[in-house]
């Protein structure tokens, strides 16, 4: 990809996992760039165990090794710089009407998925790339073509994935997509590296996030709260306001819940 740090672009017709294939190739010292994209996925990964359903051929699966010179607790920028490239490629494809659910989901205005992020970094094992900072493996998984209508859907899918397809009434090209969001992305890793470029990620992250100013429930490994969220850390965390304190989500899953409910 001209102009871009993406210049090492690996394809596969099937893999088992685009994210998996760069987290070994980040524990044998990749530099930052290598893509993986895959027309098809056997073991596509969610976060948490979860898994990431693609049909052969219709949608982009597709993985960045990144290498951000950043404090770990910044990490999450980079999977904001992931969904905001997305973003930025889905909209000039013709759908406008996308946005971030946080913590990375791409969702259209009903608030089915469009989209899922994964941001894998595996720190111990990656260590023998002597002099690079450390790998983080960003994945993502876009509804391209697939579902070309709502009954292509699996049942535990109805009525909360949607494709861009059926968002903009006609099949999209994947590969300009692909290419356009590489195109985006690189501005966006660029901003990685500076306290200025974090900013901007940041607000545009605010700028671009559903879950802002929606009444939610947090799901963390040691319970639940619900509350407000009404803001985007500099990190890139969501900030919810309840019961009269104000949290600071780093990580978990976060449901959107009607006010009053
Ligand atoms: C995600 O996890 O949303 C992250 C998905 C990342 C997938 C990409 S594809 C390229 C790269 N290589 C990989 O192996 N993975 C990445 P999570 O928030 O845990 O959501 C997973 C849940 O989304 C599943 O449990 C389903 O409920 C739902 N889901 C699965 N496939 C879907 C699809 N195509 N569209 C919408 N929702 C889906």
């Amino acid at each position: 990809m001209p102009e871009t740090r993406f210049a090492d672009i690996r394809r596969f017709r099937s893999i088992d996992s685009t994210n998996r294939y760069l987290l070994d190739e980040a524990r044998a010292g990749a530099p930052e760039g290598m893509v993986v994209v895959a027309d098809h996925q056997t073991a596509g990964r969610g976060r948490l165990g979860r898994s990431w359903e693609a049909p052969a051929g219709a949608n982009l699966l597709v993985s960045v090794l990144l290498r951000p010179a950043i404090d770990p607790g910044q990490r999450h920028l980079a999977t904001s710089a992931v969904a905001l490239a997305a973003v930025d490629a889905i909209r000039a494809a013709g759908m406008l009407g996308v946005s971030i659910k946080w913590p990375n989901d791409l969702v259209d205005p009903e608030g089915r998925k469009l989209a899922g992020v994964l941001a894998e970094s595996d720190l111990p094992s990656a260590s023998a790339a002597e002099g690079q900072p450390p790998p983080v493996v960003v994945g993502i998984g876009i509804n391209v073509n697939w579902p070309a209508t709502e009954s292509d859907l699996p049942p535990e899918l109805a009525g909360l994935a949607v494709s861009l397809r059926q968002s903009t009434g006609t099949r999209v090209d994947r590969e300009a997509l692909f290419l356009a969001f590489l195109a985006a992305l690189e501005p966006r890793v660029a901003d990685l590296a500076a306290p200025a470029g974090r900013a901007r990620l940041a607000g545009d992250l605010l700028a671009d996030c559903t879950t802002v100013g929606t009444r939610v429930r947090v799901d963390l490994p040691d319970g639940s709260f619900e509350g407000t969220a009404t803001g985007i850390s500099p990190e890139g965390h969501l900030v919810v306001a309840t019961d009269g304190a104000t949290r600071t989500v780093v990580a978990g899953d976060v449901v959107h819940v009607r006010a009053g409910s």
